[in-house]
This record gives structure tokens, sequence and C-alpha cells, in this order.
């Protein structure tokens, strides 16, 4: 049993508690958070660590959307317009996938796992990626993708879908969750996609997918025209969109489903997510493909649980979760910058544990997984209110790192 102190402690629970001379007191899960003074004298037999000054103690990050396939990414691919990527992506995804040795895989999630991430949603397309989740010490739950556009291929693509969620199956773990990603309604035949998500259902796994991401998106599902439509006449004489966006969306009922993106959304489609799953919102992926930003107040208008993804590096510079909701800060200027602060830091913790299900873990609560991290700010503050805005101002790495109540950093 060991007990942290820290000058603040942040709970990351739905009012946001934010305790002054706090302590935390945990084995593999939490036993107490509360008072210094109190936790000490509640658990005398606990080995106590007084961290350094200015310690903040908060629960670990969780990223929910990462393809780490595409780590060896820095130059090749086109960024600027959606359809160009996805054009760069199609050309070089085998050698992309081929140029991520080890320390390539190591190197990106070391960034994650150094920034304070204890949990994340990983996008396997190959399941080239499958050693590296099942060794780090971080939670990963691990979505097989499935796409494919073409039904007579559809016995080829379920017999590779099924190797690869099988051998996940095979290194499933207490950290380890096998899931289902399908990859978006542009790239996925309803009948394949009707297929993988019956799979989730009957194995009860958590399920991704890619919706609403640009407007070449939103005019194709609309109606068939577009970025897109130019882009599908290379393969087909007379392109048609396999599915509307309700109908697609409808697939996902009764699920918890993380949809990724989402900047096209219509209040119809944001109150089914807010029903039906949560929203990953990967910003710097945004921007560099040159999508729209989320409307958040559009999104919480109805509820719709936001997350943190930072997406690859397939469209990102970086896999640190403090990069990503810096970017989203100042992405977002609209919001006031206090308010979104303290928003982005539940996006990143509490919603994206719920998002991600699996590891009850996100907040500082007595019988939660004891996944929590501390940081050092470079000075005191002066104003409590200002907290969160200064840990995503000033942090790019933790100090220490606990994952169910082993330390790991
Ligand atoms: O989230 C971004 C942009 N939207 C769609 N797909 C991807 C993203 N990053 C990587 N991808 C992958 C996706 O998983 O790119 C491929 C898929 O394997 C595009 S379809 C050939
Ligand atoms: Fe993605």
């Amino acid at each position: 049993m060991k007990i942290l102190t820290a000058d603040y402690l942040l709970c990351c629970d739905d009012d946001f508690t934010i305790m002054k001379d706090a302590a935390i007191c945990f084995d593999e899960k939490i036993i107490e958070v509360g008072k210094k003074d109190e936790v000490i004298k509640n658990n005398p037999y606990a080995i106590v660590k007084n961290l350094s000054p200015n310690s903040i103690i908060m629960p670990g990050l969780v990223n929910t959307h990462v393809h780490l396939e595409y780590s060896a990414n820095q130059t090749t691919l086109v960024y600027g317009d959606f359809i160009k990527w996805l054009q760069s992506v199609i050309k070089n995804r085998e050698f992309l996938q081929r140029s991520c040795d080890k320390k390539c895989y190591n190197d990106a999630v070391e960034q994650m796992l150094q920034s304070g991430v204890t949990t994340f949603g990983a996008i396997s397309s190959f399941g080239g990626d499958l050693e590296i989740c099942y060794e780090t010490p971080l939670k990963v739950v691990y979505f097989n993708e499935i796409l494919g556009s073409n039904p007579d291929f559809a016995d080829d693509i379920y017999k590779d879908f099924e190797k690869r969620l099988q051998q996940s199956f095979d290194m499933a773990n207490d950290t380890l969750k096998p899931a289902v990603s399908i990859h978006s309604p542009y790239s996925t035949h309803p009948m394949i996609a009707k297929y993988a998500i019956d799979l989730a259902k009957e194995n009860d796994l958590n399920i991704a997918t890619h919706f609403m991401e640009s407007k070449a998106e939103r005019e194709w599902l609309d109606k068939g025209s577009g970025d897109f439509y130019n882009f599908m006449k290379n393969f087909n004489h007379n392109p048609k969109p396999m599915t509307n966006a309700m109908s697609f969306l409808k697939m996902f009922e009764g699920l918890n489903t993380v949809f990724v993106h989402g900047n096209m959304c219509n209040e119809e489609e944001l109150e089914f997510i807010s029903k039906n799953g949560s929203l990953s919102s990967c910003v710097v992926s945004n921007r560099l493909l040159n999508n729209p930003v989320l409307d958040i107040k559009k999104a919480e208008n109805k509820d719709v649980k936001i997350t943190i993804g930072t997406d690859g590096l397939s469209s990102n510079n970086s896999l640190n979760i403090w990069n990503e909701m810096r970017a989203f800060l100042f992405s977002h200027n609209e919001a006031n910058v206090i308010e979104l602060s303290k928003n982005l830091i539940k996006y990143a913790t509490i919603n994206g544990a719920k998002a991600l299900g699996i590891f009850d873990g996100g907040e500082l609560k007595k019988e939660k997984n004891a996944d929590i991290v501390s940081i050092v700010l470079p000075n005191s503050i002066t104003d409590i209110e200002q907290l969160p805005l200064e840990l995503i101002l000033h942090t790019k790495e933790i100090k220490s790192g606990y994952i169910n109540g082993e330390r790991y950093v």
C-alpha cells in the first residue's frame, strides 16, 4: 500500500474537484483520496512518498485514437487536402508499415507513455503493432480494422480480419483488449461492416469507426458528389455511395462506439452519437488534412462525450497528448480558455476512460484502478482556477506514473 502526497490533486470527477495539500492511498485500486493529514492518519501502514513542491497528481490520460502502424511517416504523406492525403496513404501504406521497425514502434509508444497516457485505443490495419501493444505496460484497446467496398472480395476480407482478430485474442490479457474498427462509411461496404459489428456484439468487443471527418465525406454520403466522386471515378465509371450517414450510424445502435472526428455531423447524428458512444476529436490531424474543426458547442449541446485522440503519425507530428491538448486549446478560440482547459482535461481522462469502457480508470476515486500520474509545474500557481490551463501550457512529460498501482515511470 502506498501514499503519494502533492500540492494539488485533480480527481477528474464530474464536478472537477481539485484538492489542495492532498494525498492518494492505493494498491492495485485506489483506497482513499483526500486531505494529506487524513489520508496518512487513516492508512498508517502505507509507505508515504511526498512529491516535490508544485507537484500535481492526476489520473493517467487516455488517447482514444491512434494508428501506430504509420509511425514511420514524417515527410512521406501529403498534407493539405483530405483526398490527396488518402491517395498518398493508399500509395505508401505498405511501405510505411514495412519501414516501422521495433525502434519506430517503441519510440511512438514512448511518446505517449512519457506524456502520461496510461490507456490508448490503437487502430490496427495489419496487425504489425500487436507485439508493441502486448509489450507496453500501457493499457490498450486494440481495434482490428476492417474495410473494403467490394462484396465480391468479402470472403478474403473476412479471412484476413478473423486471422488478425484471433491473433489479438491469443495475446489478450489484463492490459490488452481486442476490439473491432469499421474504417468508415465511404470505405466499408454495409454488408462487411455488419459482419464485423455482429462479431463485436457476439464477443462483447469495443468498437470504433471514422465518421464525418471531411466536407468531401459529407457531400459524398449526402449527394454522391464532390471530391470523393472524382476520387472514386478512378476505380468505377459510375460510383455511388454504399450507404448514407444515418443508415451507417444505425448499424451501431445500442453499442458504445468511439466515433472518430465527427467534424461534419449534423444535429441528428450528434444526438445519435451522444446516445450510442462518444466522439474522439483529433485536432492536429484535422488541421493537417485541411478538415474542419469540431464544433464543440454544438456537440456539447447534444451531450456528446468528447475525448482526445492524437490519430497516428500519419497525420500528426507527435503522439504526446499534451501537445494535442495545446493544439486543441489554440484551435478553439471561440471557447473561454479557462473553461476549455478544464474540459480538455476531462476529455483526456474521465471521458476517454468511459469511451474505451473496459479499463475502470480516468478518475481518482475509491475503488477505481490505480492509474495515476504526477506532474511538476515550473512554479507555484497563484490561482487554483488557472491550474488546468497552466498544466496544458507547461506539461511535456510526467514525473512519475503508476498503472494498477505499479510504478512504470
Ligand atoms: O484518422 C485518419 C484520417 N481518416 C482515415 N483514416 C486514417 C487516419 N489515419 C490513418 N488512417 C488509416 C485508416 O485506418 O488510413 C487508411 C486506413 O487504414 C485509409 S483507407 C486505405
Ligand atoms: Fe484515424
